[in-house]
């Protein structure tokens, strides 16, 4: 799928944007199962879906809706072309031991003010773990700074885990954002790309999403994977995550299995 010249940019800049990545058919097939998901807020009782930027009440409607692990409520997504071309993706990028992890999807409704702020994907996972990995974020329309495409800082990939803490520093919402001050952003490059098109970004690389300004939603679906984990050489602690008290973790541990 990819060039080595793309190959390259990526380990350069921590991301890449590709004007190709599925086919119109399958962006259609693709979107018709996302706003089916959404639409029935698959997974809300397990805690899979709740609102990214609020404090996810049951009777507000939700400022970015999320669900993690869509793939769970839809089988066919595991089956999808999608899916093989991230496993693809996946071993050109990080090597042949790299396979997909798992999947998610952040919908942003019409005319919604809310950005997703800047982040890096490892501040969400385990300290204890060292990665290698990387996500492909599929929009299922054109993605554009108007509707919210993603942004990314090129090289932020080589640092460390920058300070989190969760979105607005409010503790029920379950969305993380850089701690105000700590990095600087100038340097970000807007990503533009058509329906069928994708980005790639390494799981440390800063990334942003602007509002959706316009009429229709912004469906972003999202695959992510890496080489198999490692245990991190020095120890970390991401003292942001138990600052959350979250509905959807209180949701997720009422559903586990007793004794589970
Ligand atoms: O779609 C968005 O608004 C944000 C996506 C994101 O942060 C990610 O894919 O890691």
């Amino acid at each position: 799928m990819l060039t080595t010249d793309d190959v390259a940019r990526f380990h350069d800049q921590g991301f890449l944007a590709l004007e190709s990545f599925i086919s119109a058919e399958e962006v259609e097939r693709m979107r018709t199962i996302y706003d089916r998901l959404f639409a029935v807020r698959a997974g809300r009782s397990a805690g899979d879906q709740f609102d990214l930027a609020g404090a996810d009440d049951e009777a507000r409607e939700a400022n970015l809706p999320q669900i993690l692990n869509p793939s769970r409520y839809a089988p066919e997504l595991l089956r999808s072309t999608t899916l093989a071309r991230a496993q693809e993706v996946l071993a050109e990028l990080l090597g042949p031991d790299a396979t997909v992890g798992g999947d998610h999807a952040i919908n942003k409704p019409p005319r919604n003010g809310v950005e997703t702020p800047w982040h890096q994907d490892e501040a969400y996972w385990n300290p204890a773990v060292s990665y290698h990995s990387l996500s492909i974020w599929i929009p299922l329309q054109e993605a554009t700074v108007e509707n919210g495409c993603m942004h990314f800082v090129p090289g932020s990939h080589r640092g460390e885990v920058v300070p989190h803490r969760p979105i607005g520093g409010d503790p029920r919402v379950h969305g993380l954002e850089v701690e105000p001050g700590v990095v600087d952003v100038s340097a970000a490059v807007a990503c533009p790309i058509p329906a069928g098109g994708a980005t790639i970004h390494a799981g440390r690389t800063l990334h942003y999403t602007s509002p959706n300004r316009t009429a229709d939603h912004r469906r972003a679906y999202i695959i992510s994977g890496g080489a198999p984990e490692e245990k991190a050489t020095e120890p970390r602690e991401f003292p942001w995550q138990a600052a959350r008290h979250t509905a959807r973790a209180e949701r997720a541990n009422a559903a586990r299995p007793a004794g589970g």
